[in-house]
């Protein structure tokens, strides 16, 4: 029993119930043996692939990969169906997960956490909900996710809409889209998956288009027994190989630049990365500079080009549907995508040409005079990203400093995990946390916590926090990763640029997830260098 616990409803409070909370529950309940609740502001369990629900849902890391990597058994025994795991899938591992662990007699659901403050002189947490109740904890824990709040737009007119309005990211169960006239916001991942599932069943679909987006195939395939028996098989040489990894995907990246080859070879290359499917691996198994190299990034872009030209029949529909600029964004794969804007019942706006001019009880009028009517209305339209979920609550730390003024100017993080001035407060997938497939630096940062959790309790003065000087170092290093990369020299939700207003900076650390976790190694045997610990003050 952690000293001082006797003064405290909790020995650690959790927030959010997605992958993150949901092992972190069991890793400080289940082997810290800690007094321990997971807080979710939901009605179910799952996080992510609870919220989005929405037609064509799924994971672009493939499934093998996209799970917990601690439990060999579960890994042997849980058969995904498919290469790319579908949101109801993804849903049903974590339900599985949670209850292999019995974890759900430690969740209080619906349970929506408005406020953290912590309490300088007992050094503990005090955390209220929305009902009213506080409990007081010597940890919290923030798994708030990445991208669970939702960017809603300021359309204009949308509040006049009298027909459905759904957001991807918060989706309800059991929406008839069949028969219906749709039109779907936004040509993200999120917008790309919803269209091309939609355009089958609605009666008509018009797609609002702001940004044509670079996709490729993603060649989804279901798993047949003599696949997954092979895959279980290789998993601890899959997962040692992504230990050497930036993406921590499963494969390996490239380490050829496009520059080195020909064009004939390199037009080969990404034409058999075309045909094997994968948005991140056509950006990143291909070459090893379409991420960071312009010259390098115009080769795939062109080439993606070229494909739509092919694909597209309506040379007018073709023209609004190419991008011009840097291959730069979240790279997609779809099922199918462009292939879409050759059917006859699917409309395509492009609202950077001609923008909404306003949307009535069940239409959406264009600045070209153009009318759209509608039944439906899908907002794919992205999340406030990163810090996003941070925002409503009211976190105070050390002098009641509050956490959005803190981060005024950007979020500040060590490692993605803590935060200067709020001792004994951590992350899961804070700012400026590794850009991979998530699930393996989630388990990672998971379990680095909870070694640092066990560590701290075994103080005389139970209290762990980073210093200033540390967190400017690693918001230092992770700016220098960024102002490599492509995707900082275009808008993009990584770095906040979508969200008006929003401080655009560094979000996440592109130095990959080999080097991140050599750098988690060498903070934890150097004694938790960068952090004070048994300190009040
Ligand atoms: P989440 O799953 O987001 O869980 C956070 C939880 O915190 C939510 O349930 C939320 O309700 C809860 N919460 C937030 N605020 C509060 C509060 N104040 N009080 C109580 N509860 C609160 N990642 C990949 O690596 N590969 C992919 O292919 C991939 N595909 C994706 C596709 C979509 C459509 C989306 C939206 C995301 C995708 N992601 C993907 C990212 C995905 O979010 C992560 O992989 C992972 O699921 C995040 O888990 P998490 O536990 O960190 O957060
Ligand atoms: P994204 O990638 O942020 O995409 C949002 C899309 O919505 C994008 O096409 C935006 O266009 C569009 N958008 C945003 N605001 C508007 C308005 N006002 N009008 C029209 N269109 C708009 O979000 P996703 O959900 O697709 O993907 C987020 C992550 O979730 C993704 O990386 C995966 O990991 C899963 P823009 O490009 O800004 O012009």
């Amino acid at each position: 029993m952690p000293r001082g616990s006797s003064d405290v409803t909790h020995d650690a409070i959790i927030i959010g119930a997605g992958f993150g909370g949901l092992y972190m529950l069991h890793r400080l309940r289940d082997l810290l043996r800690l007094r321990v609740e997971l807080l979710e502001k939901a009605a179910g369990i799952g996080g992510t692939w609870f919220w989005n629900r929405y037609p064509g849902a799924r994971s672009d890391s493939e499934s093998w990969v996209y799970n917990f990597s601690f439990d060999k058994e579960l890994m042997k025994e849980w058969r995904w169906s498919e290469r790319y795991p579908r949101q109801p899938e993804i849903l049903a591992y974590l339900n599985n997960f949670a209850e292999r662990y019995d974890l759900l007699s430690s969740i209080s659901l619906n349970t929506v956490v408005v406020s953290a403050t912590f309490n300088e002189d007992e050094s503990y947490w005090n955390v209220k909900t929305e009902d009213g109740v506080q409990r007081t904890c010597r940890f919290l824990v923030t798994a708030l996710g990445v991208l669970s709040t939702t960017n809603l737009p300021a359309i204009p007119g949308i509040e006049n809409f009298k027909g459905e309005i759904y957001h991807t990211g918060a989706f309800p169960e059991n929406v008839t889209l069949k028969g219906k006239r749709v039109g779907v916001f936004g040509t993200g991942s999120s917008g790309v998956q919803t269209i091309t599932a939609v355009a089958p069943i609605a009666e008509h679909l018009t797609v609002f288009q702001r940004t044509p987006q670079y996709s490729v195939p993603a060649k989804h395939r279901s798993l047949s027994d003599e696949q997954i028996e092979e895959i279980i098989s290789r998993q601890d040489e899959i997962y040692d190989e992504m230990r050497k990894t930036n993406l921590a995907m499963g494969w390996v990246e490239s380490n050829v630049p496009a520059g080195a080859v020909s064009q004939e070879e390199r037009d080969k290359i990404y034409q058999d990365a075309w045909d094997a499917g994968g948005g991140f691996q056509f950006m990143f198994k291909t070459f090893s500079d379409v991420g960071t190299n312009e010259e390098a990034n115009e080769t795939a872009a062109s080439f993606i080009r070229g494909k739509i030209a092919e694909i597209v029949e309506d040379p007018d529909t073709a023209r609004a549907l190419t991008p011009t600029g840097l291959y730069a964004k979240r790279p997609l794969c779809d099922d199918g995508y462009y292939a879409v804007f050759n059917r006859p019942n699917v409309t395509l706006a492009d609202i950077k040409t001609h923008p909404v001019e306003y949307v009535s009880s069940n239409s959406v009028r264009t600045v070209d005079g153009r009318s759209h009517d509608l039944d439906v209305i899908i907002l794919a339209t992205g999340f406030d990203g990163v810090e996003g979920a941070y925002v409503p609550m009211d976190i105070r730390g050390r002098g009641g400093l509050r956490l959005n003024e803190y981060w005024s100017s950007g979020p500040l993080s060590f490692l993605g995990m803590a935060i200067s001035n709020y001792p004994n407060l951590f992350m899961v997938l804070g700012p400026n946390s590794p850009f991979t497939n998530l699930i393996p630096s989630i388990e990672k940062q998971v379990e680095w916590i909870a070694r640092a959790i066990a560590v701290i309790n075994e103080l005389p003065e139970p209290i762990m926090e980073v210093s200033e000087q540390a967190q400017a170092d690693w918001v230092r290093v992770c700016d220098e990763f960024a102002s490599q990369s492509v995707f900082q020299k275009i808008d993009n939700w990584f770095f906040g640029a979508n969200i008006p207003g929003k401080t655009v900076t560094s979000r996440f650390y592109f130095g990959g997830f080999s080097r991140y976790n050599d750098v988690l190694e060498q903070v934890e045997s150097g004694g938790y260098a960068g952090f004070v610990l048994g300190a009040k003050s």
